[in-house]
């Protein structure tokens, strides 16, 4: 039995179907998706019944586009012209599906491989980034204590100040975790940059290149950076490399590091 780690599929099902058809993939194989398996992409709910109905089999962390997700569920923002996760909202088995998604954790721990959607704070060490991730996850469980940090957590409201009844801690463990890409020079995240590495604002750092990060003696695999591409180093392994833009779909088998990728078929 290996484990996969699979980039971010966006609701690129026929291109996730297609990879994971390769005689490279066996059934007992499990699967490991660093998050965003909804929106950009044409086919959310399938990609999300699907992964659901794999049980045992899949591991999904939380993405910034399952967490909007999860928002619109709860009423907490509104759906954007651009959002495509619409039909998930609509689907008779939507109860199901949002359940799924907010049962799912922020982080996953094995021996030293950390399964991440972004990435972590250059200060947290891994039992200080688990501790964090299972009191995040424990707020986002429970539809009530939710609403607000689901309200609150996107990348542009990360400046202004905390709305009330709001842990800081919490709400900064999930911003991070499904966010961060560049850091400052001092590691605060700059929650708005997308461009690639070498574009970063003068001054910052990767979040994995930060000097000093507590976490770098695990692998920490993840995705969300898209014009980063794939990434496969000893300490970071990225992942997303823009399935849903056109670019392809990503898995790594984390035993031998080999790579299979599938152009976008949807
Ligand atoms: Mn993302």
């Amino acid at each position: 039995m290996a484990t996969w780690a699979i980039g971010d599929v966006h609701g690129c099902y026929r291109s996730l179907r297609r990879l994971l058809a390769r005689r490279t993939f066996a059934s007992s194989d499990r699967l490991w998706f660093v998050g965003d398996l909804v929106n950009r992409g044409p086919r959310s709910l399938e990609t999300l019944r699907y992964v659901a109905d794999l049980g045992d089999r899949a591991t999904l962390v939380l993405g910034n586009h399952d967490l909007r997700l999860l928002a619109v569920a709860a009423g907490a923002v509104r759906l954007r012209p651009r959002d495509t996760f619409g039909p998930v909202l609509a689907a008779r088995d939507r109860d199901q599906l949002i359940a799924f998604l907010r049962s799912c954790p922020l982080l996953v721990r094995e021996e030293e491989t950390v399964l991440v959607h972004a990435g972590l704070r250059a200060a947290w060490t891994l039992p200080v980034a688990g501790r964090r991730a299972r009191r995040a996850e424990q707020a986002l469980r429970d539809p009530d204590q939710a609403r607000p940090y689901l309200e609150a957590y996107r990348a542009r409201a990360a400046t202004e100040p905390l709305p009330a009844g709001i842990d800081g801690e919490v709400l900064d463990t999930i911003r991070v975790m499904s966010l961060v890409r560049a850091v400052s020079r001092r590691g605060d995240p700059i929650y708005d940059y997308t461009g690639t590495l070498a574009d970063r604002p003068a001054g910052s750092f990767a979040w994995f290149d930060f000097p000093g990060r507590r976490s770098a003696r695990a692998r920490l695999v993840f995705g969300h950076w898209a014009a980063l591409g794939l990434l496969v180093r000893a300490d970071a392994v990225a992942l997303d490399t823009g399935c849903a833009w056109s670019g392809t779909l990503t898995a790594l088998r984390l035993e031998d590091r080999r790579v299979e990728q599938t152009e976008n078929v949807d």
